[in-house]
């Protein structure tokens, strides 16, 4: 069976739980504890150098780039595809999934604005927060812009199907929920959302179904 080494709100982790339960495929979830830090140690960077979730295990095929492990499961378990359609439609569901990827995801997650701008550049919290809140906003902000362009009003980012791009921007509006970002001038990515929120496979992936997700945690995609 396929093995997802997996935290319950990693908002990568969560985009492979996505097109897991889209394509309608078993794993098994292998929690990795972020906060007690469980990544930093030798054991699991025995697993997955890179010392991140998710990780995917299927048969000889191991997996540590969130986008690398989609493509994968597309291209190995073709039902549901979700990188879809003509070359033009391909690029533009890459171009905004690696809008979430490359250019809000990673300014994000704890080993930057934790480890390194706080234990290191010795910034305070308020300036870490205000730190996430620049480069969420200035994404989100340009997906809107770029969907507002194409002019379109589908129910996803690239048509009338989930693609890679939404399950990239789903995670993401998760943590802008998180951080209390205003999303009223986002109609386009609420849209969005919303769609998504009416598919069974999408609620089964979400941090709050998670089965490792404590009872306490603030219900945003329930
Ligand atoms: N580019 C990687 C990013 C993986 C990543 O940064 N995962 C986060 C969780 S969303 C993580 O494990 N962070 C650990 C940390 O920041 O300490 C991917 O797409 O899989």
């Amino acid at each position: 069976m396929i093995k997802l080494y997996d935290y319950y709100r990693a908002s990568s982790a969560y985009r492979v739980r996505l097109a897991l339960n889209l394509k309608g495929l078993d794993y098994q979830s292998i929690h990795v504890d972020l906060l007690k830090g469980e990544h930093h140690g030798a054991d699991y960077k025995a697993i997955n150098p890179l010392g991140t979730v998710p990780y995917l295990i299927d048969g000889d095929v191991a997996l540590n780039q969130s986008l690398a492990i989609v493509q994968y499961l597309d291209n190995q378990y073709p039902d549901t595809k979700l990188v879809y359609g003509d070359a033009a439609t391909q690029a533009n569901i890459w171009q905004l999934a690696l809008l979430v990827a490359t250019d809000i995801h990673p300014f994000g997650t704890p080993q930057v604005w934790k480890k390194y701008l706080m234990g290191i550049l010795d910034a305070t919290q308020d300036q870490a927060d205000a730190w996430i809140n620049h480069w969420l906003t200035r994404g989100l902000s340009t997906y809107e812009t770029m969907l507002t362009r194409s002019a379109t009003q589908s129910e996803f980012s690239c048509g009338d199907a989930i693609s890679l791009a939404d399950i990239c921007l789903l995670p993401q509006l998760y943590n802008a929920h998180r951080y209390k970002i205003d999303l009223s001038p986002y109609p386009n990515l609420r849209r969005i959302e919303q769609n998504m929120l009416q598919h069974e496979a999408v609620l089964k992936s979400t941090p709050e179904a998670h089965p490792e997700a404590p009872e306490e945690l603030e219900k945003i995609h329930a």
